[in-house]
């Protein structure tokens, strides 16, 4: 073979970017519409390497592919990658009319308004580009909504979230592990390398997270990331890749190494059919290096500089909530690019916002997710968080939002929760992750620092306009595992687990933590789920592959969320600290009625903590939480242990390093 001269490598190169893109990424992926697909190819076919060669309008992207008629964003803002749309005018077609149309200075995007009228049936439609040297067509497709029962459900206290790298859970297609779209980034054996790991892979381990009492599913981003190496930032001196998803180079594409957005969509319902949420992970602040945008912006104020002339952000994040910031540092914090070469997009761009709106709730609308994991949320501002989630409370009431404020003073992440105006306005966000409450836990569960740190920030409380919609973790997929840290030991795992699941908010578990992965560092934190891949020497989502130590403490964690999702009061209760001392702590969770009476005897656990490495013997006052003398309590994690009230008070002898959960049962 010889080698492809220019002009047919770029031909190859336009084609592959027309198959993949100018074709609604929706269309693509559904069967049923494989006739009208099949028509609209051939179309494209015939009629693109004419364009390609003359000054005639050409089409290489559509953003967004669909939408849906009677939808609260009507008209949609289309935006159309290409060529030479100078002077372009742009008709619909049956039950789809153009509105307002913008073309920039270059010629390579077009932006129209898309009404979609009440009664337009679902189906593809062409979009007519005309200019004053030739005319073309865009494919739009009109989608038929989901049903909203069993979608867009939202997140709650009742929920367990079980937080997934993708890439690096279970390899269940090895077909996509080096696609032609992106060849030479998969190498197992390379920790900045694709793995392997997949949505069929997440697909085929329902059963395990199911079983392991987990009840909503977050993913790391599924956006395709860039195609190549990633020469820009090295690791350990060398060349890296997306395998962590977030670096997008197409927002409204899934990642090829990880599947399509059919397979994500069976992904969703599946889970849906098991009783398990699905919370996508998405990134707003910034693209990836190798965006089409960095060299070629739609507008020219779509990022907060060039990739010649910005800002680096060096993260002085404390200017966000001063009052009476040095506005040079402000601005620096919310527009420098982060690690200095990731394009930072400028949302106060009315076209980027809408853009970047659309996305949102293109993605909900397609797959019927429930929930919403934002990366980098402080470095966006607050004006354009309020028309985000206004934007998907309107079509979704219920879906939830979390946001990414990795800073572990509460002063600083309360500031970014709705309910509150801040910087000019209410940022309308449901949850944040408690990373305020992380780094106590890692103190004095796994280092075995005094435990009081733990309420000592849940008296920070009050700062937040919801403390019980917290996002509560101790590992997640930024830091170096809960096992690594200096002193960690299983019985502490276990009790930093007992704490997580029984204290307010909505816990959150990192996946592989059930069996005490190690991983000291962000790299090694993100290692394969033994088992999930093939080849791998044991298979540790069965009983038989995993080891005795991982297995008791899988049960452990098992047993945890059961009790949780059996007991109201631990989702529910209202938290009410009863003893504190400097490895002890005793708390009640306590569903109150409207009168503030008890309603039913089970709807309090009284949960004892002792984190010290011998054993305690704690006595406390019980009537905060409305006991009375007599009440028998049963420790729910280890039943022949029984304590009853005497004189209002309870008195506990509790084993090192270990928890009691009572109950009236
Ligand atoms: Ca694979
Ligand atoms: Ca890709
Ligand atoms: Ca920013």
């Amino acid at each position: 073979m010889t080698e492809p001269t220019e002009m047919q490598t770029r031909k190859v190169h336009w084609r592959r970017d027309t198959l993949k893109h100018v074709l609604p990424t929706s269309a693509r992926s559904f069967a049923s519409f494989g006739f009208k697909l099949i028509f609209a190819f051939l179309t494209f076919l015939l009629t693109a390497p004419v364009c390609f060669s003359q000054n005639i309008p050409q089409v290489l992207k559509v953003d967004p592919p669909s939408w849906w008629a009677n939808h609260s964003i009507n008209p949609v803002r289309v935006l159309l990658r290409g060529a030479n749309f100078r002077d372009a005018r742009v008709t619909g077609a049956e039950g789809v009319r153009i509105g307002a149309t913008s073309v920039n200075a270059a010629g390579t995007y077009l932006f129209a308004d898309v009404q979609i009228d009440p009664g337009a049936k679902p189906g593809i439609r062409r979009l007519h580009i005309v200019t004053s040297r030739g005319a073309t067509d865009a494919p739009f497709e009109v989608l038929q909504p989901l049903v909203r029962a069993g979608h867009f459900q939202g997140f709650s206290p009742d929920d367990v979230v079980y937080l997934i790298m993708i890439d690096r859970f279970s390899d269940g297609n090895r077909a996509n592990n080096d696609p032609a779209q992106s060849r030479g980034l998969y190498d197992r054996t390379n920790k900045f390398y694709y793995h392997g790991g997949d949505l069929q892979g997440v697909i085929n381990h329902l059963p395990y997270l199911k079983d392991l009492g987990v009840t909503a599913l977050w993913l790391t981003p599924w956006y395709d990331n860039y195609d190549r190496l990633n020469e820009i930032e090295l690791k350990d001196g060398t060349p890296c890749t997306g395998f962590h998803g977030y670096n997008p180079q197409d927002f409204y594409a899934v990642e090829e190494h990880f599947g399509d957005l059919a397979k994500l969509r069976e992904l969703v319902a599946s889970a849906h059919k098991l009783g398990l949420k699905i919370i996508q992970d998405e990134v707003v602040n910034h693209t990836g290096p190798y965006h089409p945008w960095v060299d070629d912006p739609p507008t020219p104020t779509w990022f907060n500089g060039t990739r010649q002339h910005h800002q680096k952000n060096v993260f002085q994040t404390w200017t966000l909530h001063d009052p009476r910031p040095v506005e040079s540092l402000k601005k620096e914090t919310m527009e420098g690019w982060f690690l200095d070469f990731l394009p930072d997009l400028n949302q106060r761009d009315p076209e980027v916002a809408r853009y970047l709106i659309q996305n949102t709730l293109w993605w909900i609308g397609v797959t019927g997710l429930d929930g919403v994991r934002m990366d980098t949320w402080q470095y966006v501002p607050n004006t354009f968080w309020r028309q985000w989630t206004a934007a998907i409370k309107r079509e979704y009431p219920k879906l939830t939002v979390v946001g990414e404020v990795k800073d572990g003073d509460a002063i600083h992440t309360s500031y970014f929760q709705g309910g509150v105006v801040r910087d000019g306005a209410d940022s309308g966000l449901d949850s944040l992750l408690d990373f305020p409450l992380f780094y106590p836990i890692r103190h004095a569960f796994a280092e075995g620092k005094n435990l009081d740190e733990v309420p000592k920030t849940l008296a920070k409380d009050y700062l937040y306009s919801n403390p019980d919609i917290l996002v509560t973790l101790l590992g997640g997929h930024d830091d170096g595992r809960f096992m690594s840290e200096q002193g960690a030991t299983i019985a502490g795992l276990k009790l930093a687990n007992a704490f997580l699941l029984t204290t307010r908010g909505v816990p959150q578990l990192y996946y592989g933590d059930e069996i005490g992965m190690t991983g000291p560092d962000e790299p090694t934190a993100r290692a394969d789920f033994p088992g999930g891949f093939p080849g791998d020497k044991r298979n540790a989502f069965t009983i038989a592959g995993r080891t005795r130590e991982e297995e008791d403490l899988f049960q452990y964690l098992r047993e945890l969320t059961h009790l949780r999702g059996e007991l109201q009061p631990l989702k529910r209760g209202t938290l009410i600290n009863l003893y504190v001392n400097g490895q002890q702590y005793a708390y009640a969770r306590k569903i109150r009625s409207k009168a503030r009476e008890v309603i039913f005897n089970s709807d309090y656990a009284i949960v004892v903590l002792n984190n010290d490495s011998k054993p305690a013997v704690i006595e406390f006052d019980v009537e905060p939480a409305g006991l009375s003398d007599g009440e028998d309590l049963r420790d729910q994690l280890n039943l022949r242990n029984v304590v009853q009230v005497k004189d209002r008070r309870l008195k506990v002898t509790i084993p090192a390093r270990s928890a009691a959960i009572f109950a009236n049962q």
